[in-house]
């Protein structure tokens, strides 16, 4: 194969050089994140494509070597020769940076901001890249390698339909982690889907296969867009209110969607997206929503005479309590700001939405009398309620700042002041607690025992969340607390790992996903900032005589019984399943759980809000059926403590 493709390309290698040396710059990180924003690049450019109304369906396939195929219904990339680079255009697409869309001006184009830095970006950090286009009755193709073309793009024969399929295998040396996960790309088309309706994703996984041989696969498909995504959220929710709020509204070149429904639960769900990408910052479009939600809502409940007997004031965070909401705008130039880059700054969105929003949720309270009055209610029920809760949180709050050290007595603290190189471990129950206190390093690991189930917060009422002993010991202990407008404050953080540290096994992932429920719901800044951990206590000791070794899963189980048995009996080998963190002793929690230099801490992080937001409420809510199918098809330890 030809690998030295002609001089005239080596600006154009610097360039792609230039996102190899440096990749987190171009796609946020090399890890796990960075590797699954490989492939919504090129999925980006596919929804462009249908966008511009050209393109039907998508498919996505995982293939058995963690290559990514991607194919399209659309046109084609063009593959003429571009006139100014004196080259086809599609080896432009693939190997000039940010030449995504240049060659379509008329189209709107709507990626940006995360994504949107060219698929070019994809190319470099593959270690193969091909692309085979179909259009105008033929079909062409052309191969990379690292970004470097391999040929010219070439005619390779006939056919009948039109569209660009992109395979790529991200590249070993750049990347840390190459297995793709199902689940997230599933999310993320699922997500793209309801964002663009009408669009067929499909997600195949050439890795597994069902019990009749086939790949693992599903479609994502929705006629009706954001109400439906808002049905699929609240699936496990009851709803307040049988319509959901519908509207779609262009104005001033700025696209507006927006759905919302009322449900039963304290809370507040507002998604956004802008082009696509979800903004997790908020922005203007967000405030533009929330300034016409409670405007339009007052101004109905005050011209009614519903607010007549409230003696609570009522905020604008009462209107949004119980509220699911999506937000979805397509802006022809975003700004995006904020520390993760995911907050819209376009300043004059915010009366575009407001504008559009206002009239539609009018019209919808005049036309639906009955659900505008259980809205109010809610909203009502909503500002009585926080001021109970203000008074339990300030009540946490205060006697934080009275009892001397204002620190719980169960609280083994560590003697370092310095939150950024202090850790507490959150421990499932006082024995555990014992041990990890024994087997810690004092100088900057804490200990927080706390005792058996910690109340769930998702069925909770606010004022209640804060009356439970083992929630306040963590408010105290962590010295954080909410304003008045309920945003946590951290400046006085006081440990900077907070790790969750239960028993492995279904009792101990449960509490785990109790602290996890709580964080998510009263204290996501911390998850935003990647200050909560999982532990990670081996679930085997496997031992002869005076050798030994732990063991995180059944591979390393297998190979650490041949390994020790060696030429010998494989039935003098022991094995110890740990059932609890209880049945090591403190030295053993230490080298396998607690210390930094051998220990692996998962950290928590959210990929996708609103799929975070509908697991805790399947996980946590009130139904059953579906809480059980999730947990059936996802469960680790099925088979474990079977
Ligand atoms: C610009 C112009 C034309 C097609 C595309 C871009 C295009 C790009 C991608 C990327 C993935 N799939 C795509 N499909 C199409 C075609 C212009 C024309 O045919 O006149």
């Amino acid at each position: 194969m030809q690998t030295n493709y002609g001089a005239d390309n080596i600006q154009v290698l610097e360039g792609l050089e230039a996102v190899r040396k440096r990749p987190a710059m171009y796609i946020g990180d090399i890890g796990f994140k960075g590797l699954h924003h490989l492939v919504y690049e090129v999925v980006d450019n596919s929804i462009d494509e249908a966008m511009a109304g050209h393109c039907k369906n998508i498919e996505v396939i995982i293939n058995k070597n963690n290559a990514i195929t991607v194919t399209d219904d659309g046109r084609g990339i063009p593959v003429g020769i571009h006139k100014k680079e004196g080259r086809s255009a599609l080896e432009v697409v693939m190997t000039v940076l940010h030449a995504g869309g240049k060659f379509d001006k008329g189209s709107y184009k709507v990626s940006g901001g995360l994504h949107g830095v060219g698929v070019s970006c994809v190319n470099a950090l593959s270690e193969h890249v091909q692309v085979i286009v179909e259009r105008e009755g033929k079909k062409y193709t052309q191969e990379y390698e690292r970004g470097k073309p391999l040929y010219a793009v070439k005619e390779i024969g006939a056919s009948e339909r039109s569209g660009t399929t992109t395979t790529f295998k991200p590249d070993h040396e750049i990347f840390t982690v190459l297995q793709y996960s199902y689940d997230t790309l599933a999310a993320r088309l699922r997500e793209l889907s309801f964002l663009n309706k009408g669009i067929r994703l499909t997600l195949i996984d050439e890795r597994e296969q069902d019990d009749e041989g086939n790949p693992i696969q599903e479609t994502f498909f929705s006629a009706g867009g954001l109400p439906e995504f808002v049905a699929y959220l609240d699936a496990t929710r009851s709803p307040l209110t049988t319509v959901p709020v519908h509207l779609e509204k262009e104005k001033d070149m700025v696209a507006v969607e927006i759905a919302f429904q009322y449900n039963t639960t304290y809370n507040e769900n507002v998604h956004s997206y802008v082009n696509n990408i979800n903004t997790i910052e908020g922005g203007t479009h967000v405030s533009g929503f929330k300034r016409a939600l409670t405007r339009t809502l007052r101004q109905y409940a005050e011209a009614n005479g519903m607010f007549k007997k409230v003696k609570a004031t009522i905020s604008g965070d009462d209107f949004r309590e119980g509220l699911t909401a999506l937000i979805s705008v397509k802006v022809p130039e975003p700004q995006f700001e904020g520390q993760t880059k995911t907050k819209l700054g376009n300043s004059e969105v915010t009366g575009i939405v407001e504008s559009v929003m206002g009239p539609a949720l009018t019209a919808y309270l005049e036309e639906n009398p009955k659900e505008a009055k259980r809205i109010i209610e809610k909203v009502i029920l909503a500002a009585t309620a926080r001021q109970a809760a203000r008074k339990a949180r300030e009540l946490v709050q205060r006697k934080n700042a009275l009892t001397g050290s204002g620190l719980p007595g169960k609280l083994a603290d560590c003697s370092s002041k310095k939150a950024d190189e202090c850790e507490l471990f959150l421990v499932e129950g006082d024995s555990a607690g014992g041990t990890a206190k024994q087997g810690r390093e004092r100088m900057f690991q804490a200990i927080l025992p706390l005792r058996g189930k910690i109340l769930n917060v998702e069925k909770a009422m606010e004022h209640k969340i804060y009356a439970n002993e083992e929630i306040k010991n963590i408010y105290q202990a962590l010295g954080v607390f909410h304003d008045e407008n309920k945003v946590l404050n951290t400046n006085k953080l006081r440990y900077h790992k907070i790790v969750i540290m239960c028993d492995a096994d279904v009792d101990g992932s449960h509490i785990t996903t109790l602290i996890l429920t709580f964080f998510f719901r009263q204290m996501k800044t911390l998850i935003e900032n990647g200050y909560i951990y999982i532990a990670t206590p081996p679930l085997y000791l496997v031992k002869k005589g005076k050798k030994f070794q732990y063991c995180w899963n059944e591979e390393q189980r297998e190979a650490a019984v041949e390994r020790l048995a060696g030429d010998g009996d494989k039935s003098k080998v022991g094995i110890q399943r740990y059932k609890g963190l209880g049945e090591m002793n403190a030295e053993q929690l230490w080298d396998t759980t607690m210390d930094p230099q051998t220990r692996t801490l998962r950290q928590v992080t959210i990929e996708s809000a609103a799929e975070a937001d509908r697991i805790f409420s399947t996980l946590m809510g009130d139904d059953v059926v579906p809480r059980r199918a999730f947990i059936e098809s996802h469960a680790k330890y099925a088979n474990i403590d079977a």
